[in-house]
């Protein structure tokens, strides 16, 4: 009965979705504040009310989550990777409401809401995988005879999931799903702007089995209730995504409780750059720079944000990016045909249009894409190529479709890896050039999490591109690669001196 896809998304095209603190499945309605959510697209939309969490449901979701972690923890890890593969099954079965979720709420373009899903999916039966081969229970380690030694994974605990809008779907989900087959509770706090996808997902997640004590959602500020969370003592995991200075900040909250040492997993905010030696291809390059600096309106920590081009190339990329950026459709993300949509809210809008400004005084305005008029309407920031002359003009990663340019000479090369090195970030770096010697070289000198070459440097893929930073940009492990669920589990030795107890044949076998 599979109608075509259009036609199922046009059923979520008005549809109106709520978000509430759940705690213990329980939907609070008493709670504080309650936010009307319009769309960036056009700030009419309204796709929703969400009803915010406070101190008091914080509180009571910690009892309920340790509460639920004594029984959790000893499920098996074949159950809890079943339920992630059947919540796979469920996203795929409901992708067209949470594509229109993501284009509505998020402003994503129907595209970016299709790789969300597929995202999101890939998390959950990668991670599936990846926690039978860790969960090797009792798996016996070598010892002298007479004595039997195991080594048993278990999860740390209580982890806070604090999640940003730009991946609304899979990286809420990604951490979550990361926490949960390690055998740790979980308390999602979604960034503010998208609670609702993220509420709906969690839906979904009770709808398959998950129990409602092991994974609660907590709507609401990131400063009051994200601070609520993470001080509470016996939260024994942050995973957060988002800025650098909100990063910190968790550390801190972290490091002042007076309780066990948590863990902190973040995945941060980058400052990164394409290098372009005088050997590219320019059409090639051209391409990759346009999908790497504006798809999803440069939305992602990943996106390109400094262009190096070495001089003999400069011109002839320049004016091809010019006249490509003429070529983009900015507008309404519900249509198919649109290019880029929206940044996330006026705030976002009114500090890069400032940045924009700022920048074309300083430096000089290489070229904008034009706007439609329905950008009028939502928080839309045209797409923009600017020059500027070092990478220190930049103090801040400006999170939208905003592309700086800078000129090098070859011989300048050296000084301008190491100046990369300085900003202290390290997400991702692009590199093209026909000299595959010299890529390697550039790949080894610079301190980032993923080297792209020949290619744009946006949508790691799970299980193929672990994605994640150096220095500024998180602490890794990497989100999608194989040793991410390292960081959720605590280990076990078990010693066991099986001759004091007159000998056990059985046991004396194996741990001969
Ligand atoms: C982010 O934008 O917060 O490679 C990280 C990519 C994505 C980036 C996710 N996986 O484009």
């Amino acid at each position: 009965s599979a109608k075509p896809f259009f036609d199922q998304l046009n059923r979520f095209k008005k549809h109106s979705w709520s978000a509430y603190p759940l705690v213990n499945g329980e939907p609070s309605t008493d709670a504080g504040k309650i936010v009307d959510v319009l769309s960036p697209r056009d700030h009419q939309d309204i796709v929703g009310k969400v009803a915010w969490a406070g101190k008091a449901q914080a509180q009571h979701a910690v009892d309920v989550a340790c509460e639920a972690f004594l029984t959790w923890r000893r499920v098996d890890v074949e159950e809890r990777a079943r339920l992630l593969e059947q919540l796979a099954d469920q996203l795929e079965t409901h992708q067209a409401e949470l594509i229109a979720m993501c284009t509505r709420e998020a402003g994503k373009q129907l595209h970016d809401g299709v790789d969300e899903v597929r995202e999101a999916v890939d998390f959950c039966r990668y991670y599936a995988a990846e926690a039978r081969k860790l969960f090797h229970e009792g798996a016996p380690l070598p010892g002298p005879t007479g004595e039997l030694n195991e080594l048993f994974v278990q999860g740390r605990g209580v982890f806070v999931c604090i999640s940003p809008w730009n991946f609304p779907l899979a990286i809420f989900l990604g951490q979550i799903a990361a926490a949960l087959v390690t055998g740790n509770t979980v308390i999602a706090k979604p960034a503010e702007q998208t609670s609702l996808i993220a509420y709906r997902t969690v839906e979904l997640m009770h709808q398959v089995g998950f129990p409602e004590a092991v994974v609660q959602i907590l709507p609401g500020s990131g400063k009051e209730l994200g601070a609520a969370l993470t001080s509470d003592p016996r939260v024994a995991g942050v995973c957060f995504t988002g800025s650098t200075q909100t990063a910190q900040h968790i550390n801190r909250s972290l490091a002042a409780r007076d309780g066990a040492i948590a863990t902190l997993i973040a995945e941060t905010g980058g400052q990164n750059a394409m290098l372009v030696d005088s050997t590219a291809l320019p059409e090639q390059v051209v391409k990759d720079v346009l999908q790497s600096a504006f798809a999803s309106a440069g939305q992602r920590c990943s996106a390109l944000r400094v262009l190096y081009l070495q001089e003999e190339i400069a011109d002839r990329v320049i004016n091809l990016l010019k006249g490509a950026m003429q070529e983009l459709t900015i507008g309404d993300t519900w249509y198919h045909h649109t290019d880029i949509g929206p940044v996330i809210d006026q705030t976002a809008q009114q500090k890069l249009l400032a940045h924009i400004d700022e920048m074309a005084k300083r430096g000089k305005l290489l070229a904008q894409a034009p706007m439609q008029d329905e950008t009028k309407l939502g928080s839309y920031v045209p797409p923009t190529a600017l020059e500027i002359d070092h990478i220190n003009w930049l103090s801040q990663e400006q999170f939208g479709p905003i592309l700086h340019i800078i000129r090098y000479k070859k011989s300048a090369l050296g000084e301008i890896l190491s100046q990369i090195n300085a900003t202290g970030f390290g997400l991702t770096l692009g590199i093209h050039t026909r000299n595959t010697q010299l890529a390697l070289a550039i790949a080894d000198q610079v301190n980032v999490g993923n080297v792209y070459i020949n290619r744009n440097q946006i949508g790691a893929m799970v299980g193929t591109q672990p994605f994640g930073g150096q220095g500024l940009s998180g602490t890794g492990p990497k989100a999608g690669g194989p040793r991410y669920l390292t960081r959720f589990i605590t280990e076990k030795t078990r010693t066991n001196n099986i001759t004091a107890v007159g000998g056990n044949a059985s046991l004396l076998s194996l741990g001969d």
